[in-house]
């Protein structure tokens, strides 16, 4: 089979870069989102989000002619559907987007079609997402009635990529690549060997969903254990950051950094999705949820500490973002951290973010945006909480008055 049209429905971090690399290589593409302004924006051939090289790829599709946003779904060949999975309270999977995406999708699909859901899901959610696409059209067979003889070939392959590094993991990261049979995952390996360098690698779709959950969760847990090995050596008076150096040499250790906690819509959320449907087993899982969570409450406790040294101190928080060098705030704990010292110093604290120009609503009028000269001159305690390149470049002279407190280790990694 060999397809000439793909649409790929949500276009956001992930769905935008996945639809311009499918362009680049000279297929159609039909991208669909509920935003109208980012299907305004992509028609225009600008971006929405932000992502190195992608504005580029993303004018030189519309331009072409090989990319065009819409709102409603229209026929192709290929629908790949790639919208938010957040949690609900409880941490609950939600499954609501995926529901809409698949139900928006269903009326314009015809026989020998092929749905990928590339949105992270728990278990299930693939089998769970041809369910309503069966239920929407009783004219067609789906896999779960027709096994490999299905009109329709469903597959689910997680996305993989790093924020920041979008375009070039997009296309040499290896997929997982799970049909719910052995036909819709050749047939999905096809589709994504039109761009990607990597090896497809096929099993079934929920150890394809599951694989995804794994990547995240045994990340999470190692962050977990370098955030309390933080907090360990604080108790015991040692360089965690030395500490952990020395170790990294034995040839089988590899400790991930501590940080202020772990932000971003992946890590702190996919977790949970394993949690969910394990709820007795996933024991250390879930207990690196809560390690991570818990840190940024142990970073406001320390801040607060320090500023109790002086009169009226002044606080600068240095980072907002969910990690270096990028924009997102999404989830991150440095905006958590402002705000809570920002509610118990009222009027004395200031955020340096590089990346934004103005605070994100839940700051705004809170505290005061400010630049990093301005900052480091007038603050009294310095909470270091994202290890953007400009902060590693401060001269430590200029902090020796200060009480900083460093939750990158950027002052004792350099
Ligand atoms: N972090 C630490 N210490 C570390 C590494 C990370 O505190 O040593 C923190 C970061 O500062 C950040 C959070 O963890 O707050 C997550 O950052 P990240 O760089 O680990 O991951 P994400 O969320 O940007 O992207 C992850 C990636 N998953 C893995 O590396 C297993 C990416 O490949 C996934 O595609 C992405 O999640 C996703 O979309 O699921």
């Amino acid at each position: 089979m060999s397809f000439e049209t793909i649409s790929v429905i949500g276009l956001g971090y992930i769905g935008l870069p996945t639809a311009a690399a499918f362009a680049a290589r000279r297929k159609k593409v039909i991208g669909v989102d509920v935003n109208q302004h980012a299907v305004d924006t992509i028609n225009r051939g600008a971006i929405h989000i932000v992502e190195p090289e992608l504005d580029m790829l993303v004018h030189a599709a519309v331009s072409q002619g090989y990319l065009r946003a819409t709102t409603n779904p229209e026929a192709a060949d290929a629908f790949l559907i790639a919208v938010p999975t957040p949690f609900s309270d409880g941490h609950k999977p939600d499954l609501s987007y995926i529901e809409a995406a698949s139900r928006a999708v269903a009326p314009v699909l015809k026989k020998g079609d092929l749905v990928v859901l590339e949105s992270t899901s728990p278990v299930g959610a693939t089998a769970k997402m041809a369910e309503w696409m069966a239920e929407m059209r009783p004219d067609l067979t789906f896999p779960q009635q027709m096994g490999d003889s299905s009109d329709v070939r469903v597959a689910h392959c997680p996305e993989r990529v790093l924020p920041g590094h979008v375009i070039r993991e997009l296309v040499e990261n290896d997929r997982v690549i799970g049909g719910m049979t052995h036909r819709c995952s050749e047939s999905a390996r096809e589709l994504y060997q039109v761009f990607v360098r990597g090896e497809c690698i096929v099993t079934d779709a929920r150890t394809a969903e599951m694989c995804k959950l794994t990547e995240n969760s045994f990340r999470d847990v190692n962050i977990a254990f370098a955030n309390e090995l933080s907090l360990i050596c604080d108790r015991l008076d040692i360089n965690v950051w030395e500490l952990i150096k020395l170790a990294n040499r034995h040839p089988r250790v590899d400790i991930l950094q501590p940080g202020p906690g772990v932000g971003g819509h992946c890590i702190a959320v996919d977790p949970w999705f394993i949690v969910d449907s394990a709820p007795d087993q996933a024991r250390l899982i879930r207990a690196a949820r809560t390690v991570n969570d818990d840190k940024p409450h142990w970073v406001v406790e320390r801040a607060e500490n320090a500023a109790k040294r002086f009169r009226e101190p002044l606080i600068a928080c240095l980072g907002l973002a969910f990690k270096a060098n990028i924009d997102d705030l999404r989830e991150s704990p440095a905006v958590e951290i402002a705000k809570h010292l920002a509610d118990k110093f009222p009027g004395q604290v200031v955020a340096v973010e590089p990346n934004i120009h103005r605070l994100p609503d839940e700051l705004d009028g809170r505290m005061g945006l400010c630049d990093l000269r301005t900052a480091l001159a007038e603050a009294d305690v310095i909470v270091i909480l994202v290890d953007h390149s400009q902060f590693k470049q401060v001269d430590p002279i200029r902090l020796q008055a200060k009480v900083v407190i460093d939750t990158r280790g950027v002052l004792a990694r350099g």
